[in-house]
């Protein structure tokens, strides 16, 4: 078959670079291919927990890495192997190690060992926690495993090359972008675009112009569900058609392309690159008949659900099996007349698929000896210490026959040594001699060592950790400058745009009113539409666009208009912001701020305070609930100076209460993870934040009339909560405890019990039984009464103390009822 040459990276090439190209190419999905082979016996034979990988998906990976430049983000889902190795960021032996769960990082860079294999990442940090240059790298976000959860970041990811491109505050920041040439390359399941978040990022991109170039990988199936149950028309492109740009509107730029044509691919990859990077104009590539050869992953076969008419047509359309028939098919008559072949015959090919198997092969072999032998090593050790531990013991029988057996496993793990260890120790229990001892020692070692191979980076530990940052009081003028408070919140933000160059802002209402409380009022006028912005009510994706631009360099405040509409984002919240720097080992980081305000609203979904939800959701984001505008004001400037995400609660009642103007705006800081004393007492400490403070100041007031003195301590940052332990302290001198918030019994308020009761040792001081006093079950009421009677009220607070005092002093307190 006589064909055209194709031109590859856009220029024209000659015929021997293309067909270097060309083989090299099908080298890698050959690659691929065999390590998604594999990748199932070793699942299978139970080396690995479980795989999914990206068989049948690898011929359009390769036109995207082709169109790929350097600066360019992908934000992705677990199929794209193939795309990660065509790109040079991911060999086959860290695919293995991956799959294995490596802990070391330099054997699994995308997450060591913390994330199942097939989610991929590249590293944006250098091991300080600064950034490297992005511009000079490949950059894959860290893929997370809920389908969809990759869309709402990737808007983010593509909006911050427009900031750059064109923001004047920030365009010098080349680290990040080169003229905001970057795209942000999403891939995504054709089931999976049934999620709201791909439909809410959908809109959200062609509303903004954003460079994002989004394929959709259809292979017709999610999991074993037909596209007949998951799409209208079963086709993504059709139903997206609306959205396809026209001479009149602005919009997408759509193609449909068979994801086995190598040649097509590639020239849409290329056209789509070029759109996306030049004019910022979304571009969506609907990738159609792709395959699953091996089924949708190792939990199940898809002979269980798939016809054997479609599982035929599936083998014949491979992609690769496609591409290596034109390959061989392919003839290029020269202007001489003679015919260039890629191949002389299929036996080239041949050649090359036994050296794909055999580089596989050796990969899989290396990985997995060098994960193996770790802890094998790890295991002589223990093996060694219970040999010498069990001849002096008097339950020697026993601690050989454990050793014996852990000696035994073939493939034995961590959990295998450790534990046989640790059992090994109970029997040593009554016994002294220097081999336990030793022991002993040992297991802590391991233990601590585990401990950095899964526990760490939950939040920055580095030197740019926002609890590194140092409490600075704000300052008054002589004259007392009373201000509503709300004053502060602008007058502060004003001074943190002209600060921090990088700082945008934006939510609903958030840009041309300047936020529906004011704290924003005129920085649009003064900071222009881009730093200041207003967006759609789209909650999820406010925050996703939060985690992008994060991601890129920038320091985005995200405003989620109340409290309770957070409950919209807060998958993506817990999903992807709060383990990002978990999940990749702290070589990524999104210090994204979310702004919102809160408590002591009124109804069923303006409760206000769901914290208990909140904060067991997202540990990993920082969550501060200041009591007053000036507090929250020095939460936003301590969080600018620190590398984390964090959520700051403002008080919806708060913006109009009077509070003294500072003078030092935009540089006075509130500490992160202390609590402030905010009226001292002997008798009971009372533990509270965030609007509810105030009733618990106003209680006070009352109970000093009937000589009840309590202290009263604020929360301020539940997340973390007290690192000084200070509860404790106040806990020593009046042995009575009471946490009051307006969360649900159980919530946050149980979590504040449990930090002082249990982590900081408070039992031990305890006179009278420790109390919470939180809202009623259901949500509150609306109204003036269904707030009193759904929310601690002053005189339950009251009721609430006095009710403890007469039971530590009958005498001295008499019964109220
Ligand atoms: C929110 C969420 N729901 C369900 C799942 C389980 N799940 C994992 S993959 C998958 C199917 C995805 O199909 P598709 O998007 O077409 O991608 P494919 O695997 O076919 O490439 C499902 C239901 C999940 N990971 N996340
Ligand atoms: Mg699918």
């Amino acid at each position: 078959m006589l064909q055209q040459p194709v031109a590859l990276n856009t220029q024209e090439i000659s015929f021997n670079e293309f067909k270097k190209e060309v083989l090299k190419d099908y080298k890698i999905a050959r690659i691929s291919r065999e390590c998604s082979l594999l990748g199932r016996r070793e699942v299978l034979t139970g080396k690995a927990k479980f795989g999914i990988f990206g068989d049948g998906k690898e011929v359009p990976q390769l036109a995207m890495a082709k169109a790929f430049k350097k600066g360019d983000f992908r934000s992705g889902y677990y199929r794209d192997q193939t795309f990660m190795m065509a790109l040079g960021e991911l060999t086959a032996q860290q695919f293995f190690a991956g799959l294995y769960a490596h802990t070391d990082i330099n054997a699994d860079p995308m997450s060591a060992g913390r994330q199942m294999g097939g989610h991929f990442a590249t590293h944006s940090l250098h091991d300080n926690g600064t950034w490297k240059n992005l511009t000079k790298q490949y950059n894959s976000s860290s893929d997370i495993s809920p389908t969809a959860g990759q869309m709402p970041r990737l808007l983010g990811l593509a909006q911050a090359s427009k900031i750059y491109r064109n923001e004047k505050s920030v365009k010098n920041n080349t680290n990040f972008s080169i003229n905001g040439n970057e795209v942000a390359w999403g891939t995504i399941g054709n089931a999976s675009t049934s999620e709201g978040l791909f439909f809410e990022t959908i809109n959200a991109a062609g509303v903004l112009q954003v460079p994002m170039v989004m394929s959709v990988w259809d292979d017709e199936y999610g999991i074993s569900v037909h596209a007949k149950h998951q799409t209208t028309k079963e086709s993504i492109s059709e139903i997206l058609k609306g959205f396809q740009r026209d001479h009149k509107n602005k919009g997408y730029e759509i193609f449909v392309i068979n994801g086995w044509d190598y040649v097509q691919l590639v020239d849409v990859y290329q056209k789509a690159a070029k759109l996306a990077s030049e004019e910022h104009v979304p571009v969506l590539i609907h990738v159609k008949e792709l395959t699953q050869p091996q089924g949708h992953s190792t939990s199940g076969s898809h002979e269980r659900y798939k016809s054997k008419e479609r599982l035929q047509w599936e083998k014949n359309h491979d992609c690769i099996t496609k591409m290596r028939e034109w390959i061989l098919d392919f003839e290029l008559e020269t202007e001489t007349g003679d015919v260039l072949r890629f191949v002389e015959d299929e036996t080239d090919l041949i050649i090359l698929e036994k050296e794909a198997k055999k580089e596989v092969t050796n990969a899989k072999r290396n990985a997995w000896n060098a994960f193996l032998n770790e802890i094998k090593s790890e295991r002589l050790d223990a093996s060694e210490l219970l040999e010498k531990a069990a001849q002096k013991s008097a339950n020697k029988p026993f601690i050989l026959k454990y050793k014996n057996d852990l000696n035994t496993i073939s493939e034995p793990t961590r959990k295998d040594v450790l534990s046989t260890v640790r059992k090994c120790l109970w029997y040593l229990r009554d016994e002294n001699s220097a081999e336990k001892i030793a022991i002993q020692i040992y297991i802590k070692s391991l233990l601590k060592e585990a401990y950095q191979k899964y526990s760490t980076h939950l939040t920055s530990e580095t030197d740019l950790s926002a609890l590194e940052v140092l409490d600075k009081a704000p300052t008054y003028s002589q004259e007392k400058n009373l201000v509503d408070a709300r004053i502060i919140m602008r007058d502060n933000f004003d001074a943190i745009l002209k600060k921090h160059q990088n700082v945008v802002i934006f939510g609903e209402d958030a840009g041309f009113i300047g936020d529906v409380n004011q704290g924003l009022e005129g920085l649009q006028e003064k900071y222009g539409n881009i730093r200041i912005s207003d967006t759609g009510i789209r909650e999820a994706t406010i925050i996703g666009q939060g985690i992008g631009l994060a991601m890129r360099g920038l320091r985005p405040i995200a405003e989620i208009q109340y409290l309770d509409y957070l409950l919209y984002a807060l998958q993506i919240m817990s999903d992807d912001l709060a383990t990002l720097r978990y999940r990749t080992l702290g070589k990524q980081k999104a210090p994204l701020i979310i702004r919102t305000r809160g408590h002591r609203l009124e109804g069923i979904w303006h409760a206000g305070s769901p914290m208990g939800g909140i904060i067991n959701n997202i540990r990993g984001i920082h969550v501060l609930v200041p009591r007053n505008m000036t507090k929250a004001a020095g939460f936003y400037n301590t969080l600018l100076e620190g590398d984390d995400p964090a959520l700051v609660i403002e008080c919806l009642n708060g913006y109009r209460l009077k509070e003294e103007l500072p003078t030092n705006l935009g540089d006075f800081k509130t500490p992160i993870g202390i609590v402030e004393t905010v009226k001292e007492g002997k008798d009971i400490t009372v533990v509270s934040y965030g609007s509810t403070l105030r009733l618990v100041l106003e209680a006070a007031k009352d109970l000093r009339q009937v000589g009840i003195d309590i202290e009263v301590i604020d929360a301020q940052s539940l997340l973390p909560f007290d690192l000084t332990k200070d509860c404790v302290k106040s806990l020593a001198k009046t042995n009575k405890l009471l946490v009051v918030d307006e969360d649900v019994p159980g919530g946050a308020s149980a979590y504040i019990l449990q930090e002082i009761i249990e982590n900081q040792n408070g039992y031990q001081y305890l006179d009278s039984k420790p109390s919470t006093l939180t809202s009623k079950p259901h949500r509150p009421a609306y109204g003036t009464d269904g707030d009193y009677f759904s929310k601690p009220s002053v005189e339950d607070i009251f009721e609430k103390v006095y009710a403890i005092m007469h039971e530590s002093n009958p005498t001295k307190f008499k019964s109220l009822y």
